[in-house]
């Protein structure tokens, strides 16, 4: 047990929320080993004592009854506590077994969200990724960012260079797709995003959010347009073209290493706004006007997240933005869109991220970074054949539910000859696993945010300690990873214990980043941060261009032939929409007291009212004879689920949305407080073969779906 800080008996232990991306300041204070309270911690550098709801739940998590501390072993849908030894070589044999007939591609790797957000699998995670060596690596990446990453690495050389939203120092934030004000914020690292919001407000600056669902940010904003989902590649477009056509910014200082400008300038032909305007139902003189004050405000950035990265253009959105930015001068200076300086800097040369090096072998979707698209999953398991899938590890993560078609990959699951997870909980996909090796989590675990340092809107570290020892033989993840790497070794891929890299601990390893990060020189350590409880600040984004840059040329590319190649997808769309008889376009939300999936079992977090409603607008509810409150059927090509409807003209007429993460009333699942609170799974309804299909990204948005009242 550590803390810092002592009042009488009651103790004060500070740390980062690791459970979303915004890393909050935590002040916890104890009395005794009990938690008193959890509370923003006014004294954090970064978040100035911001905190939600959610970070009161990770005492919930920390004393879950319902959470996993032993392995446990499946027989039939019975369930057995073993020993860690036994679950090793269970776990070590199985795949063994599979790889030895089938090939090691045969063994499959799907990696959810909370290993972004797990220092112990940041770290060492790649040690389970070569001991399995197999080409089919999936992870939460292809149904989330990955369009940013393809944007990174063809136009700045990096995968992880991503260009972060400088919103506490610009006049002008225009949102596509996406919430931080439920979110708290993603590939912008932001904790308080409301705050920062009316900040922009005061000083005099302007908030526009392009969304089909006027959303809790697109209603704090001074403008907010509705557009219908899937056609924001278009609007951007049209965007460009009125900055280029009427000459209204310029790249400035960056044009020293800019390419590809007189590309873009042919590339935009013919996406002029007037006939932009109908397709995405904003009239043209209000999309110049857009365009004029973008490009005029002192300081502005464009900014899109999962609505224009889980849609069908994707990849072709992620580029546009980036141009935009680029060609109004606002990449890389305060105010715009800059790239961070974390003190434990990721963004190295090793790993640039290649693209389309193997392929899917049943759609011959494209590798990224060594992954493959998850929404190739279910039939890379079904489909017969050499190369199909036969075992499955998922570390954190919950594809049936997260997944498109996840009820498809349900019913694929019991077909593996084996599968194991890594996970805290028995739930809807971990149910199908023959062994579940569960690690320690949140409260028990050293953090130090290795990844969202990197996207955050400020400089600043901190390193949090454990708060309480893991309850007596646990493992941590990293630990797992060892176990099963060591077990796996053959005589061609051999285990060396030796190897630097088997014998850091997390620790060890963020104090060797922080010797040789870019605030070495400055002293920067583990000591260093250790006696600096609430972290440290390092300072606002500093422009970082050109040297930042990891092209071959370190020059930017501005016209990637990937992506002028994809636009005759878009002009596909363009010349063959058809509005007249549309179907209802499905879309997600999040909600400030979800987190994905997985933690509906934590009782504050789910009392009240139901949240797993479709929301339509009342003229899409009268033209079916629905009411509000009423349960209603919503089916696509995939599948069909039943939820209430909620009839709210913040809808887009046209447009549905139900949020991601529930449907836990499956059987067999361990999980008392979510089963009460079920809901039903809106990946049910997805579709798998929905794509972006320029980087395999899953296009969760803009499903076509019918609904009926039941
Ligand atoms: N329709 C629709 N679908 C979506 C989205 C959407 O907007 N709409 N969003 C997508 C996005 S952005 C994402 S990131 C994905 C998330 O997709 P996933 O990562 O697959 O799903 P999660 O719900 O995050 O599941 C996390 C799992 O990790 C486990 N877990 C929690 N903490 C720990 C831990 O410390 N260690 C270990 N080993 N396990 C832990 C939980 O029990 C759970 O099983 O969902 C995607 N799916
Ligand atoms: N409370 C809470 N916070 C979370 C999470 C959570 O589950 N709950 N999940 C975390 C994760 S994993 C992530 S990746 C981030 C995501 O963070 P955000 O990207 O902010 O996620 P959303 O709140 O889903 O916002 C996406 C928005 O896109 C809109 N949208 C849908 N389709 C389109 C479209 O075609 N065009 C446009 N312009 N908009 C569209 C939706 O209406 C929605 O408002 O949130 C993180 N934070
Ligand atoms: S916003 Fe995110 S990081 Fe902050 S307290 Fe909530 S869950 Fe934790
Ligand atoms: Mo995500």
């Amino acid at each position: 047990m550590t803390s810092a800080g002592t009042d009488g008996d009651r103790r004060h232990h500070y740390r980062t929320c690791n459970l979303c991306e915004a890393m909050c300041g935590l002040e916890i204070e104890l009395d005794g080993d009990s938690i008193v309270a959890i509370r923003g911690d006014d004294e954090d550098p970064f978040s100035r004592g911001h905190i939600c709801p959610k970070a009161v739940a990770l005492q919930d998590i920390y004393a879950d009854p319902d959470r996993l501390r032993r392995p446990l072993r499946r027989s039939g849908s019975d369930w057995q506590e073993i020993g860690w030894d036994e679950a090793f070589d269970r776990v070590a044999q199985g795949l063994a077994t599979v790889r030895d007939q089938h090939g090691p591609d045969a063994v499959a790797l799907y990696f959810g969200n909370p290993n972004v957000h797990s220092l112990g699998s940041m770290l060492f995670g790649s040690t389970l990724r070569r001991a399995i060596a197999s080409k089919n690596v999936y992870s939460a990446t292809s149904v989330d960012q990955l369009p940013h990453h393809v944007a990174s690495r063809h136009m700045f050389g990096h995968y992880f260079l991503l260009p972060i939203p400088d919103i506490d120092r610009t006049d002008y934030f225009l949102v596509l797709g996406a919430n931080p004000v439920a979110s708290n914020g993603s590939l912008m690292t932001a904790p308080g995003v409301a705050r920062r919001l009316r900040a922009i407000q005061d000083r005099g600056g302007r908030v526009v959010v392009v969304d089909p669902r006027r959303t809790e940010t697109a209603q704090q904003a001074d403008r907010h347009y509705f557009i219908p989902p899937g056609r924001d590649a278009l609007l951007l477009l049209a965007l460009i073209h009125t900055v280029l056509a009427e000459k209204l910014g310029t790249p400035g200082r960056l044009v020293d290493f800019l390419d590809g400008l007189d590309a873009v300038e042919t590339a935009v032909a013919g996406f002029e706004p007037a006939r932009v305007a109908p397709l995405v139902r904003i009239p043209a003189p209000e999309i110049e006007d857009l365009a004029r004050e973008f490009a005029a405000a002192p300081r502005a950035v464009c900014y899109g997240r999962i609505g224009v990265s889980t849609q069908a253009f994707g990849g072709l959105c992620q580029w546009l933005i980036n141009v935009l930015n680029i060609i109004t001068g606002n990449l890389d200076r305060a105010g715009g869109a800059m790239f961070p300086t974390p003190a434990f800097d990721v963004v190295t040369a090793n790993r640039r991220g290649k693209y389309g090096r193997w392929h899917t072998r049943v759609r011959a979707l494209p590798e990224f970074a060594g992954e493959l698209p998850t929404s190739a999953l279910v039939e890379e398991i079904e489909t017969p054949g050499d190369g199909q899938i036969k075992a499955l590890v998922t570390v954190a993560g919950n594809p049936v539910l997260s997944a498109p078609n996840g009820g498809a990959l349900e019913r694929a699951l019991p077909g593996l000859e084996f599968m194991a997870a890594i996970d805290i909980y028995l739930n809807e996909t971990t149910r199908h696993a023959d062994v579940i090796l569960p690690p320690t989590t949140g409260l028990e675990c050293d953090h130090y945010d290795v990844v969202f340092h990197t996207l955050a809107v400020r400089n600043t570290a901190k390193y949090s300690p454990a708060l309480f020892e893991p309850a007596a033989d646990t493992r941590h993840d990293w630990q797992i990873f060892r176990q099963l790497a060591r077990r796996l070794a053959t005589p061609e891929r051999p285990f060396d214990a030796t190897d630097p890299r088997h014998l850091a601990t997390p620790a060890q390893a963020v104090d060797h980043g922080l010797r040789t990060g870019p605030y070495a020189v400055q002293g920067l350590s583990l000591e260093r941060l250790q006696a600096a409880p609430h972290g440290v600040d390092l300072g606002p984004l500093e422009p970082r261009l050109p040297e930042r840059l990891f092209t071959d040329d370190r020059r930017i590319d501005l016209a990637p032939s990937l992506f002028l190649n994809d636009l005759a997808r878009l002009r596909e769309l363009f010349d063959n929409a058809d509005d007249a008889g549309r179907s209802l376009a499905l879309i997600g939300r999040r909600d400030l007291r979800t987190n994905n999936s997985w933690m509906h079992n934590s009782h504050r977090l789910v009392r009240g009212r139901d949240r797993c409603t479709v929301m339509m607008h009342p003229d899409d509810a009268a033209a079916r004879g629905v009411e509000n409150g009423q349960l209603v059927a919503v089916a696509s090509r995939a599948g069909r689920i039943e939820v209430a409807a909620e009839v709210t003209d913040n809808m887009m007429p046209g447009v549905v949305s139900i949020p991601h993460g529930w449907g836990h009333d499956r059987e067999g699942v361990r999980l008392t407080v979510a089963q009460a609170h079920a809901g039903a799974s809106i990946n049910d309804v997805t579709d798998n073969l929905l794509l972006d299909s320029l980087t395999g990204n899953a296009a969760l948005n803009g499903v076509p779906v019918t609904i009926d009242p039941l």
